[in-house]
């Protein structure tokens, strides 16, 4: 685990008459997280299948972190590619050019693709976005002199920038996963980067995901799919994803009653996510989770991507969230799901001495994905069509 005692220090000044609460609050929420079991190498069984215990952790806490999931090799890929995504970022936001002066980056898609905000502000707590998910306002800190006007907090449709982030898609021990929680039929949801810089990433206040199925008679914990969150620089009690565990099971909880009852945006059992550079967590979009602003030392990029079953998107009318809603249909959802042969097909090539993940139904219809250079940018805008429910 880094140490972050600079970080915490420096955060809790942040919050005036607050800081002594918010000391303790992370060095509690540190200890609490450590100590859960829900953590350690991604195991299979004498099958070859994810081993039960992790998925029983998954089950009773809604996420898991798996340590150590991506070699130095792929984390390093991913960096580099972060650094030449950021390095094409627009010079500010609504900027159509780089500081180098070329087309921006995302500047001629018309996806959801950069988000920006103000420094270290909530911008979705307590508002509308997101079908109003974001219940309540958290503490907005006050950026130092000099920060920026608008920092850069969220890069979706990311497979269309990053050949690493193809590659890291179809990781086989992550498909596995994706299997065993998803069915063998698992299609994809959405994918973007959460981009936390030090001393300015906005906050994500606490919040559920999930649409489309809490209404649902056959609703359950796993009906609105989960999200792997990749870590590339690490991520911390300051700067990473905050968690209430078990609240995957609830169905929608009600976040004001619950800040309301602990006096403040501080809730008292929640941990947050803690991780090295190349831990992989997997995260219930039903958990209760948010990020506070990073008012510390150390930046976080997390590489997003989610699964969701087939079923829980077949012949749905899209929450129209992460793209245009439409009704999904077959022919939709498959065209949508080409990107995990094709990510297959890419990892193929980068790692070509790994045994690669085989996607079911590419197998059935006996498919022959392909990637190289031309498909790469075939990609873009592909995240119109994401699953979002
Ligand atoms: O990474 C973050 O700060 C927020 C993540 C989140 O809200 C999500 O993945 O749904």
């Amino acid at each position: 685990m880094q140490d972050i005692s600079r970080s915490i220090e420096a955060c809790a000044a942040y919050y005036g008459d607050d800081a002594a609460a918010v000391r303790r609050y992370i060095l509690d929420g540190q200890k609490r997280a450590m100590a859960l079991p829900n953590r350690g190498p991604l195991r299979f069984d004498k099958n070859g299948n994810i081993h039960s215990d992790i998925l029983a952790d998954y089950a009773t806490y809604g996420f898991y972190i798996f340590e150590d999931l991506l070699s130095a090799e792929e984390t390093n890929d991913l960096k580099n590619d972060l650094e030449a995504m950021r390095d094409n970022f627009p010079t500010e936001m609504g900027a159509t050019t780089d500081a180098k002066g070329r087309p921006a980056l995302g500047a001629d898609t018309t996806g959801f693709t950069l988000q920006w905000a103000k420094p270290l502000s909530d911008p979705l707590g307590g508002t509308a976005i997101a079908n109003g998910r974001h219940q309540v306002k958290l503490f907005e800190p006050k950026p130092d002199t000099g920060a920026p006007q608008a920092t850069p907090v969220y890069l979706g449709g990311s497979l269309q920038f990053s050949k690493a982030c193809v590659v890291t898609y179809a990781h086989p021990g992550l498909l596995k996963m994706a299997e065993a929680v998803n069915g063998p039929d698992f299609v994809p949801f959405h994918e973007g980067l959460f981009i936390k810089d030090a001393g300015l990433g906005a906050a994500v206040s606490w919040h559920q995901d999930g649409d489309t199925h809490w209404d649902n008679p056959d609703f359950d914990e796993n009906i609105h799919g989960f999200n792997f969150m990749g870590q590339v620089y690490g991520s911390t009690a300051v700067n990473g994803v905050w968690v209430l565990p078990g609240t995957h099971k609830q169905g929608r909880v009600d976040i004001v009653k619950l800040v309301k009852d602990a006096g403040s945006e501080r809730l008292p059992d929640a941990v947050p996510i803690i991780c090295n550079p190349g831990d992989v967590v997997i995260n219930n979009r039903q958990l209760v989770h948010g990020s506070f602003a990073n008012t510390g030392f150390e930046t976080r990029v997390t590489v997003n991507f989610g699964f969701h079953r087939h079923s829980s998107v077949l012949n749905i009318h899209g929450a129209g969230i992460h793209a245009e809603a439409v009704t999904f249909d077959e022919a939709f959802i498959k065209e949508r799901a080409r990107l995990i042969g094709i990510a297959i097909e890419a990892r193929k090539q980068r790692f070509p001495e790994e045994t690669s993940y085989e996607y079911a139904p590419d197998i059935e219809t006996n498919e022959q994905p392909v990637w190289n250079d031309t498909v790469f940018a075939s990609l873009k805008n592909y995240n119109l069509n994401d699953l979002s429910i």
